[in-house]
């Protein structure tokens, strides 16, 4: 991710301004085409493009004029790179936050780190070891009660600031019929999904972990925000905030603002002042 494009969501209406994954080294990231609009979301192999981690600390006194959050998200390609990177950017001070991606789909021949409960729970006692500084997870979609549970154990063992919910769905597959080719290049077509597709699945993942996780671990909420409505879905399944990725990129950062106001007028016409009254209370058919 550019300068520019940080800066761009520094002078919008954003909470915060939270990177792209970054690497150890700079990568061009995956062949193009890599990103594609879907009629409900998106399909994307990035692959990671980005400039390196140390240029997301060199950006960091510019973008904290701001006057917002400025937190780094960190995907190493191997366990000793994201131990190094966190060591790192938990040392400088304009960075508030570090998000540890524990589910980028897009590498080949690398697992998502969030499928595998004893890696994890290694990963985060060494990178916690090293870190100064509060660091949240990204976690990938689960669909199942046993993972969220054993997953659940894995990060109330932490001390984890946030758990961001979630990544895209894994490994989706988009075809243009008239061509009969898959809309992406990269990794025979597979790629990530998200938008309107996950929305449900993230939901219940929000809703799974703010019942399981101590109550000092906020939930970041993410996956097929388009609306106000849709934010506040998320504040009642337990987010304290949310996350947007396919609307930013279909729409740009006039998004925030929009959503902003949409999510203030579901609160008035609901009767709501505050969202604390609305986080977590999410009611359950008798
Ligand atoms: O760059 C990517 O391919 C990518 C990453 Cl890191 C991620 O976390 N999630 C995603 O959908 N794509």
């Amino acid at each position: 991710m550019m300068l520019e494009e940080l800066e761009s969501i520094g002078k919008s209406k954003s909470g915060a301004i939270l990177s792209k994954s970054c690497t150890l080294e700079p990568r061009s990231g995956n062949p193009e085409p890599r990103y594609s609009a879907l009629p409900f979301g998106s399909i994307n192999s990035m692959g990671i493009p980005n400039l390196g981690y140390k240029k997301y600390a060199e950006f960091s006194p510019k973008l904290k004029q701001f006057g917002k959050p400025y937190i780094v998200s960190v995907s190493g390609m191997t366990f000793e790179d994201n131990v190094t990177i966190v060591k790192e950017l938990s040392a400088i001070s304009e960075i508030d936050f570090l998000e540890l991606n524990l589910s980028c789909p897009n590498l080949i021949g690398k697992p998502q780190v969030g499928y595998d409960f004893e890696q994890s729970k290694i990963l985060l006692e060494k990178v916690f070891s090293v870190c100064k500084k509060p660091l949240g997870i990204k976690l990938p979609p689960y669909f199942d009660f046993i993972h969220f549970e054993q997953m659940a154990t894995v990060l109330n063992q932490s001390p984890l600031a946030f758990v961001t919910c979630i990544n895209s769905l894994g490994n989706g597959l988009a075809i243009d019929i008239e061509s009969e080719t898959a809309l992406i290049k990269p990794k025979g077509g597979f790629g990530g999904i998200g938008g309107k597709y996950v929305k449900p699945t993230a939901l219940a993942n929000v809703r799974k972990f703010y019942e399981l996780l101590n109550k000092n671990i906020s939930i970041i909420g993410v996956g097929g925000i388009k609306n106000g409505s849709d934010v506040f879905e998320f504040l009642l399944c337990g987010s304290t905030a949310v996350q947007i990725g396919t609307t930013l990129v279909e729409e740009g950062v006039q998004c925030f603002e929009r959503i902003e106001n949409e999510l203030r007028g579901v609160m008035e016409r609901k009767g709501y002042s505050s969202v604390e009254d609305v986080i977590g209370k999410l009611k359950i058919k008798k």
